[in-house]
């Protein structure tokens, strides 16, 4: 509800305390300074080659790397292994129906398993697929598929300083005009992120959501959601959102879900576990079993789908936990404290702060190192030579090369991105983020852009190898 701290910036230095107390602990340790420009320099300037024991505090993403509760420690012990049939199945299952109103799902290993099967059962050759705005493995598959990814988001995503409170909705008049300029034939499906994590964690809001589900009913194509991150997006609601103030939060959830033909889970996420996701389609036997043929080739049978019982198990109970009121408000106090740290430092950060992550303005932070030299993933390794705190560079390299012509895409901003795990770091363990970023923020000339030296012709930003320009 609307308490005066919910947004973050009026509550200074103090952050909401955790929900719950430690019961296990992993050490961790910050390398010497001479150590880190050696494991940057071995990493070749990309944070996803670096060794996680070199890093400090890891906010490469939120995803997998979330701290489990004992509950959902217990429910691993109770995980039936069966490769059939298996009970913890059962159980993930009843745990989707009562949250999100879907009667059947499909385990996949992760969110992308789930994108691979939809792409390749709904998308024919030239085919567009409006989303709001791109994913990396999403558009991937799209491709893969031989599909066309035609970004309808709203001009505000693209705008670092607006507030606007949803800056995740379509632009509906932009995704009209590509349904009339292609044809409804031509579209596959319509697909929407909520929250957008390459916008900044933005959230989408219910009325957008009701809207785009209208225009698919309209022209009889599915809609379908990627809810990695649908709890998030769901506390968003609640607190922008008129009328939805007292609204309960799974009763927000499932209104969201209830506008959608399907869902795409990433597990890793909003789920809180270390590995899975899932797949669930509405009223569509005939395509859900053209997803389950697909799927036991690629994931496994469909009662596990890639997964161990145990994870199904963990899932299940994640589900639940996620939409705690107290877990929530702090989760997202929490990245917005972040937030509140990094600007008190003078760092550039987008605004509104999303869900699960603040994101740099390297362009603003770095103005002397030209697009051409990836200024945010030279940001990345800044931060890691400062304070050991490492990120992910969401810009040009992120962006790729155009699959027709070849050519680098030319990302709108270029990002750094601080994501928070889950339940993972204290507050105070964020602010060494703020540290490593004032001393960027003191001498931004030490900074040195950088060139390519070795790339992957898809996903490139995971094992790409970079050195300093000149
Ligand atoms: C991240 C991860 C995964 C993701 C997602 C949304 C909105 C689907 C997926 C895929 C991992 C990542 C991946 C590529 C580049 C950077 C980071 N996002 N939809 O850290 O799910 O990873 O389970 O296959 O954010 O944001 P999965």
């Amino acid at each position: 509800m609307h308490t005066p701290q919910t947004m973050g910036q009026q509550f200074g230095r103090r952050s909401w305390a955790e929900p719950w107390k430690i019961k296990m602990v992993e050490p961790i340790r910050q390398i010497p300074a001479p150590e880190r420009r050696q494991a940057l320099q071995d990493a070749g300037y990309n944070t996803f080659l670096l060794r996680s024991e070199d890093v400090y505090i890891d906010l490469l993403t939120d995803s997998g790397t979330g701290a489990m509760s004992d509950r959902q420690w217990a429910g691993m012990m109770l995980g039936d292994e069966a490769y059939a049939g298996s009970r913890s199945f059962f159980r993930l299952e009843a745990a989707v129906r009562q949250h999100y109103g879907y009667a059947d799902i499909l385990p996949v290993h992760q969110g992308r398993g789930a994108e691979h099967l939809l792409s390749q059962c709904a998308i024919r050759k030239g085919q567009y697929v409006p989303g709001n705005m791109y994913f990396t493995t999403t558009r991937l598959h799209q491709e893969l598929a031989g599909g066309i990814f035609e970004d309808v988001i709203g001009d505000a995503a693209h705008d670092t300083g607006n507030q606007h409170p949803f800056k995740g909705n379509v632009d509906l008049h932009k995704l009209e005009a590509l349904i009339q300029r292609v044809g409804a034939q031509q579209i596959a499906y319509l697909s929407l992120a909520a929250t957008v994590n390459m916008a900044g964690g933005q959230p989408v809001s219910m009325a957008n959501i009701r809207e785009v589900a209208r225009i698919a009913r309209e022209h009889d194509k599915k809609l379908v959601l990627d809810i990695a991150r649908f709890a998030e997006n769901a506390w968003f609601i609640r607190e922008r959102e008129e009328g939805y103030a007292d609204k309960p939060l799974p009763d927000i959830v499932r209104e969201m879900l209830s506008e959608a033909d399907g869902v795409l889970m990433s597990a890793k996420k909003d789920a809180i576990a270390n590995i899975g996701g899932f797949a669930a389609i509405r009223e569509d036997e005939v395509f859900f079993k053209r997803l389950q043929a697909r799927g036991i080739v690629f994931e496994g049978f469909p009662t596990y789908g890639g997964l161990a019982g145990r994870d199904l198990e963990a899932i299940a109970v994640g589900l639940r936990e996620v939409l705690g009121e107290d877990y929530l408000r702090h989760r997202i106090e929490q990245v917005a404290y972040l937030g509140a740290v990094l600007e008190e430092q003078g760092a550039a950060i987008l605004k509104p702060v999303g869900g699960h992550a603040v994101y740099l303005n390297a362009g603003r932070m770095l103005p002397d190192i030209p697009a051409a030299q990836f200024p945010a993933q030279a940001l990345t390794g800044a931060l890691y030579l400062a304070g050991g705190v490492r990120g992910v560079e969401i810009g040009s390299v992120m962006a790729g090369r155009d699959p027709a012509t070849g050519e680098n895409r030319v990302a709108p901003l270029e990002l750094v991105r601080l994501a928070v795990p889950r339940r993972v770091y204290s507050s105070r363990q964020l602010e060494q983020a703020g540290d490593a970023a004032a001393e960027v923020v003191a001498d931004p000339g030490s900074v040195r852009g950088l060139e390519l030296t070795t790339e992957a012709p898809v996903l490139r930003h995971f094992t790409a190898r970079f050195r300093p320009v000149g």
